[in-house]
């Protein structure tokens, strides 16, 4: 397999799986706002927060060479748009940074711990892009970017662990994914991935309701991040709207978990593999394409 397509796979596959979840997220109220905002003015897919937020991570990551905190807050800040669905909080922040306000001021002031929602982690793909030859410097890197709007050890845990399953899917040791992450985790995520163990060994597949009830579908990191890396293993040598549809029918926060699964089943099975026609309708895919090929050839240098 081309180590370069399953950069593409990776981002690619996670802004898709984000704009073909987006329509089934949240409740009614959700759901029916995202019925104004669902397309751009040419008739593409539009993503939401969870690819501009990636894309703000992957651009400030290629202009730095690293994360520079300051200017990736400042980048965050100055693409916040309304109309792509930013959690409430994160909207809050972003606004105050765009006002002026350092993140350092911000990150703990509407929750004494910091959010635990999975904000870090679904903009976290590449990061691990970026460090795939360097576990050390990735794990920092995930600190540095996350803590700016997410400082909650859960937040920050659930970043980790999107982007370990993404380079160990780059390098294609699918098998060890879960005996790894439940050897660096500990409680409530240890549990869930013993869990994700246990299903992944017998031959049973749990239904959307199953999987909601013992790993969650919500919008906090605990509740979204091991269900996406469960799902991308399940669906991992299947069609990729298998994967998909599995995730708009597990209700709650689709649009996050359909981008962090998207993108560890990408960086396992590559873009050629993706075959979906609204892949040709996808709001900015070159632009992302591109960002790939950065971070690709950006990854080679620290081999
Ligand atoms: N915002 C949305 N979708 C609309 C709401 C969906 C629906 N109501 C649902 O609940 O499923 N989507 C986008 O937001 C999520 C990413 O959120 P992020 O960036 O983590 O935002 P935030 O604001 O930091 O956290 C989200 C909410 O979680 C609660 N929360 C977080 N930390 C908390 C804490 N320490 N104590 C108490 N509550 C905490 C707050 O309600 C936050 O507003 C993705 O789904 C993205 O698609
Ligand atoms: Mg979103
Ligand atoms: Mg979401």
């Amino acid at each position: 397999m081309n180590k370069q397509d399953k950069y593409h796979g990776c981002l690619v596959g996670l802004a898709l799986g984000d704009a073909l979840g987006a329509p089934f997220e949240g409740g009614i109220i959700e759901r029916f706002l995202w019925k104004f905002f669902s397309t751009t003015k040419t008739g593409e897919i539009r993503y939401t927060d969870d690819t501009q937020m990636t894309i703000d991570t992957a651009q400030s990551l290629i202009a730095y060479q690293g994360i520079n905190q300051d200017a990736l807050a400042e980048h965050y800040s100055s693409s916040y748009q309304f109309s792509r669905g930013y959690g409430a909080t994160a909207a809050k922040l972003l606004k105050a940074i765009k006002k002026g306000q350092d993140w350092r001021n911000l990150n703990t002031k509407y929750f004494k711990d910091g959010s635990y929602g999975n904000g870090a982690a679904m903009r976290i793909a590449p990061v691990a892009l970026f460090y795939s030859h360097n576990s050390r410097l990735m794990q920092h890197a995930i600190e540095q970017s996350s803590v700016i709007t997410h400082a909650h050890p859960d937040a920050i845990t659930g970043a980790k662990i999107i982007a370990q399953a993404i380079v160990i899917m780059l390098k294609d040791k699918q098998e060890t994914i879960v005996q790894q992450l439940i050897e660096t985790n500990d409680n409530e995520y240890k549990r869930k991935l013993l869990q994700v163990k246990k299903w992944l060994e017998n031959t049973g597949k749990p239904t959307t309701k199953e999987v909601a009830k013992k790993l969650g579908n919500g919008i906090e990191a605990i509740n979204s991040t091991v269900t996406a890396v469960y799902l991308a293993l399940r669906f991992l040598n299947q069609d990729f709207n298998e994967l998909i549809k599995f995730v708009q029918n597990l209700k709650g926060d689709t649009d996050t978990i359909a981008t962090m699964s998207s993108a560890i089943w990408g960086a396992k099975n590559g873009l050629k593999a993706i075959k979906n026609p609204q892949l040709q309708i996808l709001e900015s895919k070159q632009k992302i394409i591109k960002l790939a090929d950065a971070l690709y050839y950006l990854s080679l240098k620290s081999v």
